[in-house]
Formats: C-alpha cells, sequence, structure tokens
C-alpha cells in the first residue's frame, strides 16, 4: 500500500508576518544550547496540559467595549476609538473590581479541565495590571482597587495546582511615551524614542513580573513583535535566562523562535510538524470585555474545536474577558462548565496525547499515545460501522466510557471496521480507543506530489510546491497576478469530498483569496465549492465528487495569488 508519513516541516506560515522581517540572531537567546532531553524535560507539563485558560483583563473592560456612538471595541478601544491618552487615563478611576476573587476564576478554569492560565499583565494600551515601581500606571496606583490581582491569581494557581503565564505587550504601549503603535500614534502624547521606552518600561517591567511572583510565570507570552530587532529582543534575553524553566512563545520579535508557534483565531491545517504550537481564540469576537458582543461559541463547538487542537499536536488557549467589576461573565462560565462536563468523562483523551497519524477524517478526528488511539467521533455512523483507514493490526477496540467492552473489529484492505453501538454515546464528540501494533500506516493523501500545472509561476514558487506535504514552500503567481490558478492530477478517477489549502506568509494586510474548488468535467470545469479566505487558508466539506482533475481557481487574491499546501480527500 501506498503510506506516507506528514512531513510539512516547521510551518512558518502561520506566524504573525511581521516576524519574518528581522534575521535570527539568536546566539545570545534563552534555551540556545539546551539538549533534547532538556527541552523535553522543559516543555513536559506544557505538552500534558493541552488546555488552558486566556484571561484579557485590563481597564479597557471600564468602557466595556463603547465610545460614543460605537459599542464594538474591546481590548483594543483606545486605538480603534482613538481616544487620547488624558481621556483614556480617566477609566482608571472607575476601575473598581471589587468581585475579583482569584480562587473563583482559577476554579472556574479547573472545572472547565484547563490546567493553565495565561492572563494579560500588560496589553497595548499600557496599563500593568500589577504593582509596579516601575510606573504609577497600574492597577495598584491608578486605581481605586489597590490590590495586585496577579498576586493573588499566582496564590490560588500554587494552591489549586494550575500553572500561570503573564501576556507582556512589550513592543506596542499607547500609555507611554514611545511605545509602539501598530497603527501609528494618535496623541502627541504618545510621540518618543522606543529604545527609551524599553530600557525605561518593557525591561524593567518584564524584571518585575519575573521576579515578584514566586514559582510563576510558568509561560511568558509576547505580543505583536512588530518594531522589535534582533539588538531590541536582546535587552530582554538576561532577564529571561533568569528564569531556566519559563516557556516564552514566538512573538518578542527580532528572530527570536521562542518556544512555541501561536496561530490566533484559527487552527492550522496540519499544525505545525516538528514544533510545538498553541492556538488562542476567542469565546465570542472580542479578547476584553465586550458588552454588547453576546455572540458566543457553543459548548459543542469548543469541545470539538479542542478535539481538532489535540489531533494535530497542539493546545488550546482558550480566551475569556472579565468585566471592570472583576467577574468572569456569566455565559463564560456556564458554557466552560460545560466543556469541563464533557472533559470529565474524556480528558484521558485530550491530556499528555499527542497529533494522531491522519490528515483527514470523514467522522472526525484522532489523538493519540504511543500505540492508542482515541477515536473522536463527531458524526457517528448510522450503519453502525465505523471506518478507520488504518492498515496496523488491531488488539482492542472500545468506548472509553466502558473501557471492558471490547468492540468487534474486522480488517477489510486498508481499513479497520470497528462495530459500535446504534446511538453515540455522546451527541458532540464519542471517543473509542483503538490499540494498534508498530507504527501506523495509514494511506497516501489523493493529492500529495502529484503533477500540477498553474496560469502562471513566480520564480522559484512552482506549482509542485503546493502538493509536496511541506507547507514552508508554496506555489505562487507571477508579480502582479490578482487571480489564478492551481490544478492537481490525481492520476485517476478520484473520489473527492473534503479539500484543505493554507497560505504562504506575507505582509499580513496583503493576504485572503477569494476562491473556487473545480474539477474537470470533459471540457468544462464544474464548480464544486466557493470560499474565501485571510491568510491561513480555509477546508470545506461537500457532497462526493469522481473526478481525475481539480484545479483551485483563485479569482481574487490581495496580493498575487498563493497556495503553499492544497488537499483533497474522500471518504474511508
Ligand atoms: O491580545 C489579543 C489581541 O489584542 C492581540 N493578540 C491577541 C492575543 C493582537 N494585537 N494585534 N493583533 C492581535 C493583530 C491586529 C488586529 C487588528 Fe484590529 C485588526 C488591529 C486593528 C484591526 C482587531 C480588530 C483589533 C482591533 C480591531
Amino acid at each position: 500500500m501506498n503510506t506516507f508519513r506528514m512531513t510539512v516541516a516547521c510551518g512558518l506560515i502561520a506566524m504573525l508576518p511581521s516576524i519574518f522581517s528581522a534575521v535570527a540572531q539568536e546566539t545570545n537567546a534563552p534555551n540556545q544550547n539546551e539538549t533534547k532531553e532538556q527541552r523535553d524535560a522543559r516543555m513536559k507539563w506544557w505538552r500534558e496540559a493541552k488546555f488552558g485558560m486566556f484571561i484579557h483583563w485590563g481597564v479597557y473592560s471600564v468602557p466595556a467595549g463603547k465610545y460614543k456612538d460605537t459599542d464594538n471595541h474591546g481590548e483594543w478601544i483606545m486605538c480603534t476609538a482613538k481616544i487620547p491618552m488624558a481621556e483614556y487615563k480617566d477609566y482608571t478611576k472607575r476601575f473598581n473590581p471589587v468581585k475579583f476573587n482569584a480562587e473563583a476564576w482559577v476554579k472556574i478554569a479547573k472545572a472547565a479541565g484547563q490546567k493553565y492560565i495565561v492572563i494579560t499583565s500588560k496589553h497595548h494600551d499600557g496599563f500593568a495590571m500589577f504593582q509596579s515601581k516601575t510606573s504609577d500606571y497600574n492597577i495598584y496606583d491608578a486605581t481605586p482597587f489597590k490590590r495586585d490581582p496577579l498576586k493573588e491569581l499566582a496564590a490560588a494557581c500554587e494552591k489549586e495546582g494550575i500553572k500561570l503565564g503573564f501576556y507582556y505587550s512589550q513592543a506596542q504601549d499607547w500609555g507611554h511615551v514611545g511605545g509602539a503603535a501598530s497603527r501609528g500614534h494618535w496623541d502627541p502624547a504618545q510621540d518618543g524614542d522606543f529604545d527609551a521606552y524599553l530600557d525605561k518600561v518593557a525591561v524593567p517591567q518584564v524584571k518585575e513580573i519575573l521576579t515578584n511572583y514566586g514559582q510563576f510565570p510558568a509561560v511568558l507570552w509576547f505580543d505583536t513583535p512588530a518594531t522589535m530587532t534582533p539588538e531590541r529582543a536582546a535587552k530582554f534575553f538576561p532577564l529571561l535566562k533568569t528564569r531556566p524553566d519559563l516557556i516564552i512563545n514566538n512573538r518578542l520579535g527580532g528572530g527570536f523562535k521562542g518556544d512555541t508557534e501561536t496561530p490566533e483565531q484559527f487552527i492550522p491545517a496540519n499544525g505545525f510538524p516538528g514544533r510545538d504550537w498553541e492556538t488562542c481564540m476567542t469565546l465570542n469576537g472580542h479578547w476584553g470585555y465586550c458588552q454588547s458582543d453576546t455572540n458566543w461559541k457553543s459548548a459543542d463547538d469548543l469541545i470539538r474545536k479542542l478535539a481538532e487542537v489535540a489531533s494535530k499536536g497542539g493546545n488550546y488557549l482558550l480566551n475569556v474577558g472579565p468585566t471592570s467589576e472583576g467577574e468572569i461573565p456569566a455565559p463564560c462560565v456556564e458554557i466552560l462548565k460545560k466543556v469541563g462536563d464533557w472533559m470529565k468523562v474524556n480528558s484521558e483523551s485530550i491530556y499528555g496525547t499527542t497529533g494522531g497519524p491522519f490528515s483527514y477524517l470523514s467522522w472526525g478526528r484522532a489523538s493519540r499515545k504511543d500505540h492508542k488511539l482515541f477515536l473522536h467521533v463527531h458524526q457517528w455512523p448510522a450503519n453502525g460501522v465505523l471506518r478507520v483507514p488504518l492498515a496496523n493490526k488491531v488488539s482492542n477496540a472500545a468506548l472509553l466510557v466502558s473501557p471492558g467492552k471490547k468492540l468487534e473489529t474486522k480488517t477489510e484492505g486498508n481499513l479497520v471496521l470497528i462495530s459500535v453501538p446504534a446511538t453515540a454515546p455522546d451527541a458532540v464528540d464519542s471517543v473509542i480507543t483503538l490499540d494498534f501494533e508498530g507504527d501506523p500506516v495509514v494511506p497516501t493523501p489523493p493529492a500529495l506530489n502529484k503533477s500540477a500545472k498553474a496560469s502562471s509561476c513566480q520564480k522559484g514558487a512552482k506549482p509542485e510546491h503546493a502538493l509536496d506535504g511541506n507547507a514552508s514552500t508554496a506555489w505562487q503567481g507571477e508579480k502582479g497576478t490578482t487571480n489564478g490558478w492551481l490544478e492537481v492530477d490525481l492520476g485517476k478517477p478520484t473520489q473527492i469530498n473534503f479539500m484543505s489549502f493554507e497560505e504562504p506568509g506575507r505582509d499580513k494586510d496583503k493576504r485572503g483569496q477569494k476562491y473556487e474548488l473545480q474539477y474537470r468535467d470533459g471540457e468544462k470545469w464544474t464548480t464544486v465549492v466557493k470560499g474565501s479566505s485571510g491568510g491561513h487558508g480555509d477546508a470545506k466539506t461537500f457532497p462526493v465528487v469522481t473526478a481525475q482533475v481539480f484545479r483551485l481557481e483563485i479569482k481574487s487574491a490581495k496580493d498575487r495569488p498563493g497556495v503553499s499546501e492544497m488537499q483533497l480527500f474522500g471518504p474511508e
């Protein structure tokens, strides 16, 4: 049988694009010389944790998304409503979160099955959520609250066995002279020298958050590296090295890769083979509290996303935005509780797992622990037979909820067929465990390394690059083009009901494509499905089409058309 192992090389494409601008200069960087064993030991708790709570809390929770006649802002309100510095600083007087209870928050995370928390210690607005000697623009000195919530959270996390991490906006700071603003300053009070800001505010504050909270932070989460250079990033290195166990994300800038890739608001098509990664997502449409935004994701959706992230080897950092009174909004608590109910029964299929061997399963996802697969069945088979595209010998199959009750299995070609009960134990995600022997052997994706053609081709960006299983190489149309097509010949008529593609990383404002998937139908092209992407590709399921030649037609692209990886699959 034709088999493969995914080798999508270290996918740089999903990082914030500005990271590309600088050449890596890491000689001085933390963890440069650690061995694989040291790294595995340092990353161990994080890799096992899989599920965390992101908390965006700051003085922006006071306006709660409203400014004059607009009500759809979030943690960016100071910038998106162009509020002058002095006026924004006035919100501190009304920031008195007396209902804040660190223990209660930690318990909400714990009940959801989350193993770690990452909270904003300072967001782009420059307001510190901790007692700071560096700047009195902080929750302890500038508000009536006069408490340090990070201290209280650190104590509660320690007590409850939850890891605590700090987000810190190192470059953007709209509340201090010289801080960066990715969309430009709007108040002359912000103008000043960026390096002086780094030396006088960002570096000393990072020192404070790294030294004043006992065993924490376990994670340091930088953001928007826009104006950082290798020299500027290096200003933080000596500090970071004082905490040898610290896990640092990839957003410091200046070419520093950090420990984790951080796709934001999307789950990458194939994860990041060879890299640790964590997708962060909102529970509604905003990170910071926005009173008008009640567009909550359902618990069902979150559970399936958690399974998807786990099936691709990542972590899921799910955000809540507490109010200015200090409460996590009630709908969030309710939804998280439902996720927790599922986790109570099924967490073995999440914690400590690695990604599964399949690029696609029509009925769900699969995570893995050594020689055990956890099959996350989202569409329960109506005929009582689950089809698993695996050529290995299988020694046991059972529902996770009834481990002692063996399910009947048989092998048919390259498939394992599992007889399952008539009704799903869980309507959203039922987990079946499957023990197998040897290394997983799965079918080769139909389009992998097949012959490709394209409308035009930028030098060195050949059509085959979109089918080579390597997301760090891409096809791109000629410079100046804003539409085009990529064609693949599968070699024989093949049943297809799913397509996904990823896009090469470029300037974030220039990404996004409108596309149609088509198949050759005699002399003409017939459209299967249409869609649009925002820089991170897209995926679509559709009724089965049997055809040999498929084409992704890019109807319009903000920059030249491009695809770093395209995949087609059919039902098992
Ligand atoms: O902290 C969260 C975001 O505030 C931060 N990263 C996550 C974890 C982030 N900073 N910059 N960006 C994300 C990318 C830029 C987003 C923007 Fe916009 C699009 C800025 C202006 C348009 C979103 C929509 C924010 C304001 C309006």
